[in-house]
């Protein structure tokens, strides 16, 4: 098929799965078209399947806010007329959904028929979409989509909670690509940072306040004070300087690394024995399912969609949120030596559930059921 996939090109969660998601199709010989603001953070290798057509925003001094979401969509016309697209795939309602919505009915004007598909990704329901500022729209432009998916089963029964949805949603979780996020020897890293064989502990987020990185800096302290731990800290957002205060003021600042925004997170994960996910809100957790493929175990909330994904006693540990003390005791026992070898092998068990190889036929057969009701 020849596929439309609108996306943030950044490092979030929604853009990475659409990339990835992108890139394996390309693999398997569909011609994928990226519709995007700026070249996607891992669309970084050539295919001659795969082409990047780029949002241009035109400004003016009457507009305080640029209208992106109408220049998409006249992209979006474009491309499907030019590259003669099969369907339009958006990922994260806001605007994307919306925008495919203008950009269908403007091509419907001119006797085009394109399919669109939208995914739910987690905060464009839970947090930002609900909001009055937006909802009417997200409505819509959910009900006016051909197909309808979201990340996990608890995405699907929040978004028709909160929202007036006519249509099916179907669900269709997260993957992961084995091949890149695996545990790789990475020993010499290792003893960098641990020179004494202390337990390495990482979160990556982008420290944003529903990521809850508070909980993550006060689980370690309370770890560290019964087994000598490290904790790195991956990524960057807006919660990072209050964290690094935190961290000075709970006198553990010696014993934390920030390694920012990173590339290879595998390389990191490859070394981890602990990943920390207290998010307040979390759709999916793909963060957690990268650092499962790379045989950590994970002690997380039971926020959103995770529980779908880290089995409780057996690959980490779930708790309600904020429950810092049960988390602390479930990183202890889960670090023990008698435990730790049997999480990591749960863990990986686990991750090879959600493997792009099982999860993209799923895509492909979506899209042709959906471009054949249209
Ligand atoms: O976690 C974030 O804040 C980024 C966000 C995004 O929209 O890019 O991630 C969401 O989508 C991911 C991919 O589907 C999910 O794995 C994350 O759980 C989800 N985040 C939240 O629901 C907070």
């Amino acid at each position: 098929m020849k596929i439309g996939i609108v996306c943030y090109p950044t490092f979030g969660g929604s853009g990475v799965v659409a990339t990835e998601l992108g890139k394996g199709l390309a693999k398997k010989g569909h011609e994928v078209h990226f519709i995007t603001y700026s070249q996607p953070t891992r669309l970084d290798f050539f295919n001659e399947n795969l082409f990047y057509h780029e949002v241009n925003i035109r400004s003016y001094p009457l507009f305080k806010y640029p209208p992106y979401e109408l220049a998409l969509a006249s992209k979006m016309v474009d491309v499907v007329k030019f590259e003669k697209l099969d369907l339009l795939h958006v990922h994260y309602a806001i605007p994307h959904a919306s925008a495919a919505v203008l950009a269908k009915q403007i091509l419907k004007s001119e006797g085009i028929e394109i399919p669109i598909v939208t995914t739910l990704h987690g905060t464009d329901i839970t947090l930002v979409g609900k909001d009055p500022s937006y909802e009417p729209v997200v409505t819509y432009s959910i009900n006016l989509s051909d197909g309808v998916t979201a990340v996990s089963d608890d995405l699907k029964k929040d978004t028709y909670k909160h929202f007036n949805i006519q249509r099916e949603i179907k669900v269709i979780p997260n993957f992961i690509d084995l091949e890149k996020f695996q545990r790789q020897r990475k020993d010499h890293f290792k003893m960098a940072i641990c020179p004494n064989g202390e337990k390495l502990i990482v979160h990556t987020s982008n420290f944003r306040k529903v990521k809850r990185v508070d909980d993550v800096v006060r689980i370690f302290k309370k770890v560290s004070e019964t087994v000598p731990a490290r904790l790195l800290l991956v990524g960057d957002g807006p919660e990072r300087g209050h964290i690094e205060g935190l961290c000075r003021e709970l006198g553990i600042y010696d014993e934390v690394r920030f390694l920012g925004k990173l590339e290879a997170v595998e390389e990191v994960l490859s070394v981890a024995d602990l990943f920390l996910m207290p998010s307040e809100k979390e759709s999916f957790g793909l963060a957690a399912l990268e650092a499962m493929a790379c045989q950590v175990p994970v002690i997380s909330s039971n926020a959103g969609g995770i529980p779908e994904l880290n089995i409780n006693g057996q690959t980490g540990f779930t708790s309600n949120i904020g429950n810092i003390e049960e988390m602390t005791q479930n990183a202890l026992h889960v670090l023990s030596e008698e435990h730790l070898e049997t999480f990591k092998r749960n863990a990986l068990e686990r991750a090879k559930e959600f493997d792009i190889v099982k999860i993209l036929p799923i895509y492909e057969e979506y899209y042709s059921h959906i471009a054949s009701t249209v």
